[in-house]
Order: C-alpha cells, then sequence, then structure tokens
C-alpha cells in the first residue's frame, strides 16, 4: 500500500494528516528548490494555514536540477512524512501543501507557465547559497556561468532561478499580470535583498526597463529559515513505512525546533504564516545575521572538524572536547560584536543551539554540512571576522574555523578519489595541491578572492592567526592523522 489521497483514512491513529478538502486547495506558490528543508519548514507552516480553513495557498513544488522528489512524491498526490523528533518525543506528521510536482529539465515549461499564472501569486525559493549565481564574497552575478549565459542566450527556455524569474515577470508586466512577490528562504544574509540584486542583474542584461520595472514593483521580503534537517537515509524511510503501515517513498525527518522571521512585504497577499508559528518582523537583518554566525557558522566550523576528526554526525562531533572548546571560542567571539535583535538574548540562543547539535535522534551528517563552503564562508564566518578586525579585536577562534576548512581542503586535495563538493572546487583543490607548506596553504587559498576578497590576503596580524591555527590543529591528536600540511 502506498501513501496517498485514497489511502489518507488507512493511516494509523497517531499520525497526523490533512483533514482539508484537498481537491479546494487553489495552488498561490510556486516553488522553487522542493527539497528535505522546504518540506520540513514552509511546507509545514503553509499546512497549517490549510488546515485552518483557508485553503488559498497551495503549493507547486519544482525541482530545477533533477526529478527526484517528483518522482516520489507526484505517485503519492504530493503528500508525505515528516517525522519530528525532540528530547526523547516523537510525532509523525503527514503534509499535504505540495498539490502539485514538478521537477528536471523536461519540466521546466511548465515551471515557467505555473509561473507566469495570473493565481501564482508567491513565488519563493529553497536553491542554497550557489542558486542564486552570486560571487560568494563580491555578491556580483557570475555573468560568465554556463548556465547564465545559457538562460541569457534563451531566455524562453530558462533553467536557472534568474532566467525563471526574470522571463515569468516579463511575460507579467507584457500582459498586465500583477508582480508575484519573490520569497527566498536561503541561508543568505539580506536574503530578499540579494535575491532582488541577483534578479535585477540578470534583468539588466536583458531589458534594461524591465529591470527598472523590477526594481519599482516587485517585493523581495527577507526572510530568516531555520530547522535542522538532514538528508533522508535508506533508515528513516524504512522506519517511516514501518509505522505507516504504507510506503512513503520520500519522507523528511527533522527536529522540533522551528523558527521562520519574515519581512511582511508581499504584494499579492500571503498567507497567515503566523499560524504555523512564524513570526512577521521588520528585523529581519538582525534575526538573519544571529542564525547565520552563531547556528550556521557553529555548523561549518563543526563539519570540517568533524571531518578531520572521523566524526560522522554533528551530534558526535559534539560529544568531542575539542570540538565543543573551539565552539565556545567561536561563539564567545561572535556574541562580542553581534547586534541581536531586540529583546534576544544571543546567549540564551546559543545554549539551545547546543541542545539541538547535541539532538541524538537526527543523523545530520558532518558532510553534508561541509559542501559549498566555498558559498557559506564569507556570511557564516568572514563577516563576523571582518567586524572584529575593525573593531581591532583577535579572532583566534574565527582563524581555527578557517583553518579547519583548510586543513580538510587540503586533506581532500591528497586523498585520491575524494570529492570536494564545492562550486568553487577546481580553484580550492588546484590551491590547496601546490605546495603543503603551511605559510603556502594560507597564501595560496586566502589567493582565492572570490571566497576571500582581496583584504584577508594582506592581513598580517589574521595571517599569523591562521598559521597558528594550522598548527595547532595539526597537533591535535584527534586531527594528526587527517593532516596533510608540512608545519
Ligand atoms: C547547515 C544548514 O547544511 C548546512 O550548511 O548549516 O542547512 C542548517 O542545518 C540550517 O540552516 C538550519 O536551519
Amino acid at each position: 500500500m502506498q501513501l496517498c489521497n485514497q489511502n489518507l483514512n488507512q493511516l494509523p491513529a497517531t499520525v497526523q494528516r490533512p483533514r482539508y478538502d484537498r481537491s479546494q486547495v487553489v495552488p498561490a506558490i510556486v516553488h522553487l528548490g522542493v527539497g528535505a528543508f522546504h518540506r520540513a519548514h514552509q511546507a509545514v507552516m503553509t499546512e497549517a494555514v490549510l488546515a485552518s480553513g483557508d485553503l488559498a495557498w497551495g503549493i507547486v513544488g519544482a525541482g530545477l536540477m533533477t526529478s527526484g522528489t517528483k518522482d516520489a512524491l507526484a505517485p503519492q498526490d504530493g503528500l508525505y512524512t515528516l517525522v519530528i523528533r525532540s528530547e526523547g518525543a516523537e510525532q509523525l506528521q503527514v503534509v499535504g501543501a505540495i498539490t502539485e510536482l514538478l521537477g528536471g529539465a523536461a519540466d521546466l515549461s511548465q515551471v515557467l507557465a505555473r509561473m507566469c499564472a495570473p493565481s501564482t501569486r508567491i513565488v519563493s525559493l529553497t536553491v542554497t547559497e550557489k542558486g542564486y549565481y552570486l560571487d560568494p564574497a563580491s555578491g556580483k552575478l557570475q555573468l560568465q556561468a554556463p548556465a547564465i549565459q545559457a538562460d541569457l542566450a534563451t531566455p524562453g527556455a530558462p533553467r536557472t532561478i534568474l532566467g525563471l524569474i526574470v522571463q515569468a515577470l516579463k511575460h507579467r508586466k507584457a500582459n498586465g499580470i500583477a508582480p508575484f512577490t519573490v520569497l527566498s528562504c536561503d541561508n543568505l544574509p539580506s536574503n530578499g535583498k540579494t535575491a532582488k540584486a541577483a534578479v535585477l542583474a540578470f534583468a539588466r542584461e536583458v531589458d534594461a526597463e524591465l529591470a527598472s520595472w523590477i526594481e519599482a514593483g516587485v517585493s523581495f521580503p527577507c526572510s530568516m529559515v531555520d530547522r535542522i534537517t538532514p538528508a533522508t537515509t535508506d533508515a528513516d524511510r524504512a522506519y517511516v513505512n514501518d509505522q505507516l503501515g504504507m510506503r512513503d517513498a520520500w519522507p523528511i525527518v527533522t527536529e522540533g525546533f522551528v523558527q521562520w522571521v519574515i519581512e511582511d512585504n508581499f504584494t499579492m497577499g500571503r498567507p497567515d504564516w503566523t499560524l504555523g508559528g512564524a513570526v512577521f518582523s521588520n528585523e529581519i537583518e538582525a534575526w538573519e545575521n544571529m542564525k547565520l554566525r552563531c547556528l550556521n557558522g557553529a555548523h561549518s566550523t563543526l563539519a570540517y572538524l568533524g571531518q578531520l576528526t572521523g566524526r560522522e554526525t554533528v551530534n558526535e562531533a559534539m560529544q568531542l572536547p575539542l570540538i565543543t572548546g573551539i565552539l565556545d571560542a567561536l561563539w564567545a567571539e561572535v556574541l562580542q560584536v553581534l547586534h541581536a535583535p531586540a529583546g534576544v538574548d544571543p546567549r540564551d540562543y546559543v545554549e539551545q543551539l547546543k541542545k539541538r547539535f547535541c539532538n541524538p535522534a537526527l543523523k545530520h551528517r558532518t558532510a553534508q554540512i561541509a559542501m559549498d563552503g566555498s558559498q557559506k564562508l564569507p556570511q557564516r564566518l568572514l563577516a563576523t571576522l571582518r567586524e572584529r578586525m575593525a573593531a581591532g579585536l583577535p579572532s583566534p577562534a574565527l582563524a581555527t574555523a578557517i583553518a579547519a576548512w583548510m586543513h580538510f581542503a587540503v586533506k581532500t586535495a591528497h586523498t585520491p578519489g575524494a570529492v570536494l563538493n564545492d562550486p568553487l572546487s577546481a580553484d580550492i583543490l588546484a590551491q590547496a595541491s601546490v605546495s603543503n607548506d603551511s605559510t603556502a596553504i594560507i597564501d595560496n587559498l586566502l589567493g582565492i578572492d572570490k571566497i576571500f576578497g582581496s583584504d584577508l590576503k594582506t592581513h598580517d596580524g589574521f595571517k599569523a592567526e591562521l598559521l597558528d591555527a594550522l598548527r595547532r590543529l595539526a597537533a591535535q591528536p584527534q586531527v594528526a592523522a587527517a593532516s596533510q600540511i608540512a608545519l
């Protein structure tokens, strides 16, 4: 038996499920990047809205790169199970907010058609940092990226989010259809502004007048999104199938904690996501910075250290005093220059994070978080570093975090068959393998301007901190085996 509309009433009584009439739900949101995170976060918030009786906000979930999610969920009418695990408790919820699935290159014209439809009021995004085609350090559009070049050459058949959004808005403008709101839900600083800058830079290449129209009339609210959601494993699938008594091809396992802080700026209306626990605020930048620097900054640091010490999951890494000691020092450096949102004590936030990272029920792989470091380091770690430098403060813990990434890059470069999952892997591996002398490694890797800009490589104080950090890490017995750097 498979999870689908028809079998909903066969689910065990303990499993939450849609009680509203799914056939009456009107799709008004097109979501690009329908991965695990979206399904554990925005889709569940939207589910709460539908459950309240407001059926105007169904989601069309589109995968841009692959049809994997569509292949799994379309046969089950878009339904999937969310397993929520926290502090020994577990709840299973079947979510019905995604009413249509599209995926892969073959469906891109349909994705575009949905985005052009007057009924689409919001286009939301979880496409990860690299999906915006911006240089991590400068924030400039990567005009030379092959996918961007292709979208500029054939604007009628776009395959990047920028090509899709600009083409859909062009159609709407030409046909007198109000523009949808573009809602970024990615871990980028001021993600709405970042999305807007990327869309405008692309639009200017297409049509200057269209770009001005977008600039003046399309809203790009910022939002801070948070819920730790590891990639689904086969063991998770087997467990859920067992619990449901029926097959779910792609369930999601997540934590109990969930947070969504959104700027209330939607030109075609929006669901009342507060029903799912979201908060509307004008202080998104403060929320986003706190989350990026405290949670994601620590996550990345822990991921590289975990990879160096053979710790496969976040929870396992949190059992190693070497790692927790570094994280504590890192958080102290972050908090010293952080502007937290009004009424929030960032020390409480950090205490809560420690508990979340120790959740033994989540198998959050350090290898997953270690991916795409080039896209993550600037906003997660380097932003704090620069603020501390400007204030004349030393940053040994931040230097240790960067040193952990460097050790990880060099280790990967020297491990036969190892793959560095990163859009800048070619640059990083090339620089990481020139020499294994510690000072040369610092010069070569810090010299990648796309990640580090041009300021850090000339900062002698920081380079000295990095050298010290590289050596200290390599001297740790747990790291020594992984270190390929000559000291
Ligand atoms: C993680 C995030 O993979 C990563 O880089 O740091 O996905 C993190 O789990 C989420 O941002 C939590 O909200």
